[in-house]
């Protein structure tokens, strides 16, 4: 990718020079590293680069707004375990895609924000620029490494350098700040070569002190009602194999976190998740893999933890991560493909299978739970509820396992969690450790183009809101998508009213509104659905067509409830107004 031009010189006769400039080196660079995918949007200063890195075979997918290639660029690295590479413009471009590079952050993906940025002297002197910021100050709080080029020979060395920090240890978001003037600047081709860096094992094993494994294995021998809690982590880390044999050969029950579900069945025997709150209340000893104590696992204690006292053991590639909310008792610090191998090799040949008690106790109250959803599952009824929807999508999952489900929401994501069962590892993406909303057609964009599976986007409509004009995006490259939005015509539910005035209810939408007609706009199918039988048929459909498609699934809205199910966590006024 260099051109060849014509030194003038007027003393020989004229020399070919080779010459390559910022746009190829970025580019080389790049297709060096592997990184073979950019999720973006265009204009000044990088037009002409997403045109020449698309020329050059580096599939580029053109968004609507940043946030959503930012998104998009953030599961791809999940799914990977390569940096997703999101690319935009300045300022509001770099802002708009700055709130996905926090939250690949938050969630431990691994992704690169490339944005192009003004003139380093105006910024700095504050002379006002086109779309002036100071991005990389702006960008330093809120990833793991930011880092700027300004100088084409060091090209290479700063895209290996944003690898190197999204990718090792624990993985995150990087910042790579490209001002506008580098990707014009020439220098030799040769020399341009030579600059460029080919990052050798980004992400090494780091292996688990043995005194750590062997502390851990003692106190797993002396459980009586141990527990395996598997999170993102344990699903990011692709040690597939050595999870399920460390659970199979222990015999210890496992809870799946929302995005661990799938790397062992769901419906596995030793699967808990259906006796959830049974499991953490009465468990002496917890295993956490890839799992944080945070908000999800009510940070370790409390009462959804129970009076026994628990003994936690936790496998992190992060040291810091230890004791963060309680105490660690047997810390094994390293990667999760390194330390479960270290415990599975520790365990030898006879590993004495935890008490019958204890894990009778648990599949009897799993069958329990599972027995008394499963006739509402079945039901017909129109409008729908949540759970004669999601008993459909549950079946179509059961029968497409490799489809990758997405899923955000309030009810519409917590119910769906619960009742669609993931039958493979990294199947199930969703709102992750924020809870943010939005996240849905980025998501759905990024997993079809990096698996090449069908992708089934079960939305709520409000959900859907944050994201929805990427359908179009979803037509354009014709992906197989399938949308259903669960329209219960609001946030949480439908029927708020607005006591005080004519303005509408902070949390209801229009009414009725037909989602389905936003995705007919750009030629994809849209299905209108009222009742289960209709949904089935229509998803049934377009998963068998690949064809984009988006079905407004009508849910009554009197069937949700506040917050779903973290309406615990809403601070309440003593003083309001009954
Ligand atoms: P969940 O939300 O599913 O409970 P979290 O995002 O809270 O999961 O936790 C994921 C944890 O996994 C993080 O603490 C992160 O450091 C850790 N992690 C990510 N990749 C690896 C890996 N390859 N090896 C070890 N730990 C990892
Ligand atoms: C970026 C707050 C949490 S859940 C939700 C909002 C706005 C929407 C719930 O309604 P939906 O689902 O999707 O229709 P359902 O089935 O209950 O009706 N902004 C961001 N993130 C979050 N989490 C919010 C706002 C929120
Ligand atoms: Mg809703």
């Amino acid at each position: 990718m260099s051109a060849v031009v014509q030194s003038i010189s007027s003393a020989a006769p004229e020399a070919e020079r080779e010459l390559t400039d910022g746009f190829n080196l970025i580019i080389d660079a790049l297709k060096l590293n592997g990184l073979d995918t950019i999720y973006g949007v265009p204009g000044i200063p990088i037009t002409d680069f997403g045109r020449m890195a698309q020329a050059a075979g580096i599939r580029v997918l053109s968004f609507r707004h940043e946030q959503n290639a930012g998104y998009a660029a953030s599961i791809a690295g999940f799914l990977t375990k390569k940096p997703g590479i999101c690319l935009t413009v300045s300022a509001p471009g770099f802002l708009n895609g700055l709130t996905a590079l926090a939250h690949a952050t938050t969630n431990c993906f691994p992704m690169i924000l490339i944005s192009g940025s003004s003139e380093r002297e105006i910024v700095d002197l504050q002379q006002g620029d086109y779309e002036e910021m100071d991005q990389l100050a702006v960008a330093k709080p809120l990833c793991k490494a930011a880092f700027r080029v300004l100088h084409a020979q060091d090209i290479g060395i700063g895209l290996a350098r944003a690898i190197r920090a999204a990718v090792s240890g624990r993985p995150g978001g990087v910042y790579l700040d490209l001002p506008a003037k580098l990707f014009g600047q020439v220098m030799d081709a040769e020399e341009g070569r030579k600059s460029l860096v080919k990052v050798i094992d980004a992400a090494p094993a780091q292996l688990p002190a043995p005194d750590s494994i062997k502390r851990a294995l003692d106190v797993l021998k002396g459980a009586k009602r141990p527990l395996i809690i598997l999170g993102k982590g344990a699903a990011y880390a692709q040690a597939d194999d050595e999870i399920r044999q460390l659970v199979e050969k222990s015999g210890i029950p496992f809870l799946p976190m929302s995005m661990a579900k799938g790397l062992l069945p769901d419906l596995h025997p030793q699967c808990a998740g259906a006796a959830r709150s049974t499991v953490l209340k009465d468990s002496d000893v917890v295993l956490l893999i890839g799992a944080r104590l945070n908000w999800l696992l009510s940070h370790g204690k409390g009462k959804s933890w129970g009076d026994q006292p628990k003994k936690f053991i936790q496998i992190d590639i992060e040291p810091k991560e230890m004791d963060s909310n309680v105490e660690i008792v047997a810390p094994v610090v390293g990667d999760i493909g390194s330390c479960v191998s270290a415990l599975l090799a520790g365990m030898g040949g006879a590993w004495q299978a935890p008490p019958a008690e204890w894990t009778t106790a648990i599949a009897k109250k799993r069958d329990e739970n599972v027995a008394k959803m499963a006739p509402r599952l079945m039901n017909n009824n129109v409008p729908m509820d949540y759970h004669g929807a999601l008993g459909v999508l549950r079946t179509i999952i059961a029968e497409r396992p490799d489809a990758i489900l997405i899923n955000e929401g309030a009810n519409t994501l917590d119910l769906a969690r619960g009742v669609i069962d993931m039958h493979q590892p990294r199947k199930r993406l969703d709102v992750g450790t924020w809870g943010v909303m939005g996240i849905g057609m980025g998501y759905a964009v990024a997993a079809a183009v990096e698996t090449g599976k069908p992708v089934l986007a079960v939305e709520g409509d409000s959900a859907f809101g944050f994201s929805g004009m990427e359908v179009e995006t979803i037509c354009r490259y014709n992906l197989p998508v399938c949308i259903v939005i669960f329209n219960n015509n609001g946030i949480y539910r439908g029927t708020d009213v607005n006591v005080a005035g004519d303005d509408p209810a902070t949390t209801v939408f229009v009414k009725d509104a037909r989602y389905d007609r936003m995705m007919e706009a750009f030629g994809g199918v849209g299905v209108n659905a009222i009742s289960p039988d209709e949904l089935k048929r229509a998803v049934n459909a377009a998963m068998d067509s690949g064809k984009p498609t988006l079905i407004n699934a009508v849910i009554d809205p009197t069937a949700g409830s506040e917050s779903g199910r973290i309406g615990n966590l809403n601070p309440q006024s003593a003083l309001k107004k009954k």
